[in-house]
């Protein structure tokens, strides 16, 4: 898989992919991650990416030039799945887009900041309009980079067997049961006695039903 990331601030991006899981995806050649400064694209003598409202208001609001110069040279390259805009008023992430996102090859993200982006951008590029939750960031930034861990872990090799993605909470809409590791006594607070019994059977009824319980008591919104 690959991303193109277009921002006016990509050095804010660069770690999540330097650590971890995300390197060694990168590293092994199972996704490519590439950052556009949209002010390489900027226009003018000023090198403008961005200008006041018509009508007035408060803010500013990323001009579509710079943006349509981006993505277009950007599309003239390879075909694009999705033209993803990481905004405030998109549609709600959930593991089931994530999911979705996984078997795509090539993505955009493109991230909003200011007051947003020219609605002709929408209209002309974005094919789908995405946000990380009901609550405002600075800018678009730290959501495309919340996506895109989403998507990338999902990739097939990215996760061992024991990181497995399939036990996740959410991946079958439910969250994931307590776990415990040594030792089985650590004060007086004890492992589930089922959990050591060594029988497999009982050890999986006792985790879905926890499942169960704990879905109903923390999220009953995702039970089916
Ligand atoms: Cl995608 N962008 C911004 N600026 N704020 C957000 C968001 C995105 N998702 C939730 N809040």
């Amino acid at each position: 898989m690959r991303i193109d990331v277009i921002s006016v601030l990509p050095e804010l991006m660069e770690s999540p992919f330097q650590a971890s899981i995300l390197k060694r995806a990168v590293e092994k050649g199972l996704a490519e991650v590439h950052f556009h400064q949209l002010r390489n694209w900027s226009i003018g003598k000023h090198r403008q990416i961005d200008d006041e409202p018509y009508g007035g208001g408060a803010g500013m609001v990323m001009m579509i030039e710079p943006i349509d110069k981006c993505i277009s040279e950007l599309k003239a390259q390879r075909e694009y799945d999705e033209i993803i805009y990481l905004t405030p008023d998109g549609e709600t992430l959930t593991q089931k887009i994530a999911n979705t996102l996984s078997l795509k090859k090539n993505l955009i993200f493109l991230c909003g900041h200011y007051k947003g982006i020219d609605q002709r951008v929408r209209e002309l590029h974005i094919t789908k309009e995405i946000s990380i939750g009901d609550y405002v960031l600075t800018g678009g930034e730290l959501a495309a980079c919340v996506l895109a861990d989403s998507i990338i872990r999902l990739l097939p090799g990215v996760l061992n067997d024991e990181q497995s993605a399939l036990t996740d909470s959410f991946q079958d809409n439910l969250l994931a049961p307590p776990i415990y590791t040594r030792p089985s006594d650590y004060k007086g607070l004890k492992v589930p006695d089922v959990l050591l019994s060594g029988n497999l059977k009982n050890i999986e009824d006792w985790q879905y039903d926890e499942a169960v319980r704990i879905t109903l008591e923390k999220r009953p919104d995702i039970l089916n």
